[in-house]
């Protein structure tokens, strides 16, 4: 029987999708999806930041809440497909694979995480889906590996250069980055390298003010490079342990943006060796693969050291947490779950998984 079930599909094969097929899916929706970031509005007004305290301070719990539109989709799917005591098959194996795809964990990285949970299924000789839910937990947490949470105690002033599209989350990401620096008792200091329109330093300028860090700016349209050297020169002579820069991100898909990414990165390097110590590169978690094709091309204009994947409060699709480990081979270093000061934190693989099969309050079906 176990042969049977482990032949590797091959009556299935005609009827389940090739990689190719799904590949060629992902890759309409992100053309379609990066038409949509070109098409941003350069008038878009810049965000209101909103430091007040989160309703609930707990942020375990605040990490349930936010991922429960994931859990529902990804796991409730996979639980419901479990839960009828079925027969582990190809059929089976497929469908979790299915779910896993459609939440954003990525084909490679589902592929693989399902290639590893059919070799534990068949090395343990399980038969029927209980305890499968378990190996799938663990085979996540394999793929998401240890934590690295982001550490400035290695160079001073630690520089960190952020990256992302334009809706990221980068800005939003400094200014509660600043504000936790800052409230561990470091100096701070911030780098306005988004020079496209005064609209973008403005917005970084209410952030420092609230987290009472000091800001480098230039005019509107100066160099990015030279706003991001004299913030270098500035982090040395005032002994700020910490510079987090701020980048442009229009028009990822054209040459010159990459190009003067690099082109700040090594301006960052020339007075300080090693600098930059972090290239956090921000990715909006509910922009699905097309996140993942982004990263792809920032990855080879600066190479990324941490991911901090944003908004995972509003997707359905936070699978794509595993897609970036597996696919762009960056950790995961921080995740954000809403606006507010307190709602970015480190990510925790352990923390992360706990949160996605957590079972809800009302639900007492063990
Ligand atoms: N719900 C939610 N919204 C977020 C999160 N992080 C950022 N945002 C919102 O996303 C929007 C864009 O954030 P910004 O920080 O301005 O993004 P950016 O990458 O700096 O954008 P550009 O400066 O245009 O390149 C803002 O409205 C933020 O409040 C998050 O974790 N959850
Ligand atoms: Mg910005």
């Amino acid at each position: 029987m176990l042969k049977r079930l482990f032949k590797r599909k091959s009556d299935d094969e005609a009827k389940q999708p090739s990689r190719e097929e799904l590949q060629e899916n992902v890759d309409i929706s992100v053309k379609s999806n990066i038409e949509q970031v070109i098409g941003y509005s350069d008038d878009t007004a810049p965000p209101e930041p909103n430091d007040g305290p989160s309703e609930n301070t707990d942020w375990l719990s605040r990490l349930k809440a936010g991922l429960s539109k994931t859990r529902n989709n990804l796991m409730g799917q996979i639980e419901n497909l479990l839960r009828v005591g079925r027969k582990i098959d190809e059929e089976l194996l497929d469908e979790i694979e299915e779910v896993l795809i459609q939440a954003d964990v990525g084909i490679d990285t589902t592929l693989s995480l399902m290639d590893n949970v059919r070799e534990r299924v068949k090395s343990r000789g399980l038969s029927d889906s209980t305890g499968l839910g378990d190996i799938i937990k663990q085979e996540i947490l394999n793929i998401l590996g240890d934590d690295k949470p982001l550490d400035i105690k290695g160079a001073s002033p630690y520089t960190i250069l952020v990256l992302g599209v334009n809706g990221a989350g980068k800005t939003t990401t400094i200014g509660k980055l600043a504000h936790r620096f800052k409230s561990e008792g470091n100096r701070v200091l911030i780098a306005a390298g988004d020079t496209f329109r005064a609209a973008a330093t403005d917005q970084l300028s209410i952030w420092s003010d609230r987290a009472g860090v000091d800001l480098i700016r230039g005019s509107e349209g100066s160099d990015p490079a030279s706003v991001v050297f004299d913030a270098v020169q500035a982090a040395k002579s005032r002994n700020a342990d910490v510079l987090i820069a701020d980048t442009a991100g229009r028009l990822h898909t054209k040459r010159p943006l990459m190009d003067e990414l690099s082109k700040i990165g090594r301006v960052m390097s020339r007075d300080l060796p090693g600098a930059p110590h972090e290239v956090l590169l921000v990715i909006d978690g509910t922009a699905g693969q097309n996140a993942i094709m982004q990263a792809k091309v920032f990855n080879e204009a600066v190479p990324v050291t941490g991911v901090a994947v944003t908004k995972l409060d509003g997707t359905a699709k936070g699978g794509i947490v595993i897609a970036v480990k597996g696919e762009i081979g960056a950790p995961v270093k921080l995740i954000g779950i809403g606006e507010k000061l307190d709602d970015l934190q480190d990510f925790s693989a352990t923390e992360f998984v706990d949160a996605l099969f957590a079972h809800d309050e009302t639900s007492h079906e063990d």
